[in-house]
């Protein structure tokens, strides 16, 4: 959820809280849940304030706003709201099949879609020729990405292996129903630890709505004899509207 606004003075604040119900409007009051959002500084009339208020599991969101101070209050403030609105965070719909090496073990997409410790697990595969390293290359489908002004991809996921290799995100466009070309996210956009990491790339710019996001092994120097796991447990792109 997003929410651009202020209030006319310091001494009220206007925190937000929200819940998710099944419907029939209008929405009743209880059970609202904070955000942690508040529209809360005069100053900054501009800001966009964000926070996550999770997976909607229900078909109505309601949100509201309540005064900060509501005992012997004399004086009226102004909430001034210039937008609030929710914003989707979409997760991969399918993993491509084409042109991959390694299969997952455990899991699939589905296991990407929130963060919960369930993963989808991925080990890499002994490739034909050369030194037969292990290799990988996965990619998952988004689609209904929004439109705005960039995205970035929040990862998280751990890797295993006697020798850890680096395994390094890059995303792309649809183009005619497949990827087009891959773009390498910044070199730390990467999984290459046992311990678990959650972080967001580096931002990015396309008007795609169908997007892809590969990752694949960097092959360290030393690791082309050590068959690594990749774990992942949580993909989503965020997008600055
Ligand atoms: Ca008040
Ligand atoms: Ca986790
Ligand atoms: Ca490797
Ligand atoms: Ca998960």
């Amino acid at each position: 959820m997003r929410v651009e606004g202020c209030p006319s003075g310091t001494s009220e604040n206007f925190p937000l809280s929200s819940k998710a119900f099944a419907g029939p409007l209008p929405c009743t009051t209880s059970g609202l849940l904070a955000t942690g959002l508040s529209v809360d500084n005069n100053s900054h009339n501009n800001q966009v304030r964000v926070a996550e208020i999770g997976t909607a599991t229900q078909s109505y969101i309601c949100v509201q706003a309540v005064d900060s101070v509501r005992n012997n209050d004399t004086s009226p403030d102004t909430l001034t709201l210039d937008r609030l609105f929710l914003f989707p965070t979409p997760v991969a719909v399918a993993d491509v099949t084409a042109g991959q090496i390694g299969a997952p073990s455990q899991g699939s997409y589905i296991s990407t879609g929130i963060s919960d410790n369930t993963r989808e697990v991925i080990s890499e595969d002994q490739v034909v020729g050369g030194f037969a390293p292990y290799r990988l290359v996965h990619t998952w489908k988004f689609t209904n990405v929004p439109g705005g002004a960039s995205h970035t991809l929040h990862y998280e996921g751990f890797c295993t292996g006697t020798t850890l290799d680096k395994f390094q995100f890059s995303w792309a466009p649809d183009v005619g129903g497949s990827p087009g070309t891959f773009t390498n996210f910044s070199t730390q956009t990467a999984i290459s630890t046992s311990t678990e990491i959650a972080a967001d790339s580096n931002t990015f710019t396309t008007t795609a709505t169908t997007i892809y996001i590969r990752v694949t092994d960097t092959q360290k120097s030393g690791t082309a004899n050590s068959q690594n796991t990749l774990n992942i447990d949580h993909l989503a792109l965020k997008t600055t509207p």
